[in-house]
């Protein structure tokens, strides 16, 4: 039966800011402060979404989130009109004002596991929303997540929906950009790699001593068991909280895999041969026959894959077995990334092409190509159950770019947040997307909770 992979990119909402927000994000905090241009950070998405949905890759599109999220706020005290939130938060407590407008639910690759059900014990898609509980700002996501992502994936039949882990700690869960699926084929089962930063009850396992590590053993191991998977279709590795600690705040930043391959750095996990080597028999075990690209620090640094986010990068199959990597524009600014990647596509070897976009509204923030998107391997008849309006065809990225040209402002400052317009803005914007993407009432403003 024929399996696709399916790449939903989050669209960047309207109050794409620089909040100087994650702490462990070298990015963020390097930009914060500085002036946004929604219009453009949106556009640069779509223009991706685009440029591979030409390419003939199988694309679909994530809704933003409500921000300011007013009702947060008011969780947290503030009363009154909505306006009267707000700027009452923007005089006794800018910090939450900003956090509460922070666009980051773009970053898809943070949304949710997604088990396919070729690997699943009820043959069903599986998805658990992230608690992103690491951050104040990404832990107010997953409610209104799992309301987008049920619209989308709307049909029980093939679809579950698990509800965020509970939101403490030592669940932290980022969701998909700590896991990679390894397989022959996307709709034959396939080995599921949980990449963890540390554990939460079992002190032998090492811990980072800078920045924090969002992910735990735990969780990753929650999901699993949720989603049904069998023990030989998963492989745990921690990561080297030493790359931690010096800005790799998810494995999406220092490894990215696809089919039968994983592409990583060769500091990415703790014993990693020992982690190689398992996913090589699990594989083997599934038909498959594993293929691991390491780069050598030799070759490229931490630093410059911090920096280059040469790994946050999309690996996708094409259809003559071979490879292309896609790539934000700052590894061809970095010189030895760039010789890298020359000389890994001169190799002939399963990765043939290199394609680079500019992202940089989004990079800015720590957000390269692979967190814009949350990946579903669906099979052909889960693919025709699928909300067809969230599906990007030709016509949907037209109207697209029409309603963020309409609704985008070009420059967003701090003190534009306090601004409650920016909420009206939102609200109408969002109010037509679901209508153009006929996702039904997902939002606050639109269910009044
Ligand atoms: O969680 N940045 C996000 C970036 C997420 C990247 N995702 C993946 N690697 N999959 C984060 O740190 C910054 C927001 C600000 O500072 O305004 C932010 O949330």
């Amino acid at each position: 039966m024929k399996a696709h992979e399916v790449n939903f990119d989050g669209l960047v909402g309207p109050t794409h800011n620089y909040g100087g927000l994650s702490y462990g994000n070298v990015a963020s905090q390097s930009n914060s402060q500085q002036h946004s241009n929604p219009r453009e950070a949106a556009r640069q998405g779509l223009a991706k979404m685009k440029a591979l949905m030409d390419m003939g890759f199988k694309q679909g599109v994530l809704a933003p989130q409500e921000r300011p999220d007013v009702a947060a706020l008011r969780r947290l005290g503030f009363a009154g009109s909505d306006a009267e939130v707000i700027r009452r938060a923007a005089r006794e407590a800018m910090p939450l004002l900003v956090a509460s407008c922070s666009a980051s639910s773009m970053w898809v690759a943070n949304a949710a596991t997604v088990s396919p059900s070729a690997d699943t014990a009820d043959g069903r898609v599986h998805f658990t929303a992230a608690n992103l509980n690491c951050k104040y700002h990404r832990s107010i996501e997953h409610p209104t997540t799992s309301r987008v992502l049920a619209a989308m994936f709307a049909d029980a039949k093939h679809f579950v929906h698990h509800p965020a882990l509970p939101a403490v700690a030592q669940f932290g869960d980022e969701g998909a950009a700590n896991h990679t699926r390894f397989c022959r084929d996307y709709g034959e089962p396939g080995v599921e790699f949980f990449v963890y930063g540390r554990s939460a009850f079992d002190s032998r396992y090492p811990s980072p001593q800078k920045y924090p590590a969002r992910q735990t053993l735990e969780a990753s191991q929650a999901v699993a068991r949720l989603h049904g998977l069998s023990a030989d279709g998963v492989v745990y590795a921690q990561q080297n909280p030493t790359v931690i600690d010096q800005g790799v705040f998810h494995n999406d930043v220092i490894a990215v895999g696809n089919g039968q391959v994983l592409f990583h750095h060769q500091d990415a996990f703790l014993d990693s041969d020992a982690v190689l080597g398992q996913l090589q028999t699990k594989l083997a075990a599934r038909g498959g026959q594993f293929q691991a690209i390491a780069v050598p620090r030799s070759a490229v640094t931490v630093e410059d894959a911090v920096r280059s986010y040469l790994f946050n990068s999309q690996l996708l199959s094409r259809d003559d077995g071979s490879m292309v990597l896609v790539v934000p524009e700052e590894c061809r600014n970095n010189e030895r990334v760039w010789q890298y990647l020359q000389q890994l596509t001169a190799q002939q070897g399963v990765i043939q092409e290199v394609k680079v976009f500019d992202l940089k509204q989004s990079m800015r923030n720590g957000g390269g190509p692979a967190c814009l998107r949350l990946r579903v391997a669906l099979k052909e008849h889960e693919l025709a159950a699928v909300n067809p309006g969230v599906i990007l065809t030709a016509p949907l990225y037209e109207r697209l770019l029409q309603w963020v040209d309409t609704h985008y402002r070009d420059r967003l400052a701090d003190a534009d947040l306090a601004d409650p317009q920016l909420l009206d803005e939102c609200r109408t914007a969002l109010d037509e997307l679901t209508r153009i993407l006929n996702l039904g009432s997902v939002y606050p403003f639109q269910y009044q909770p």
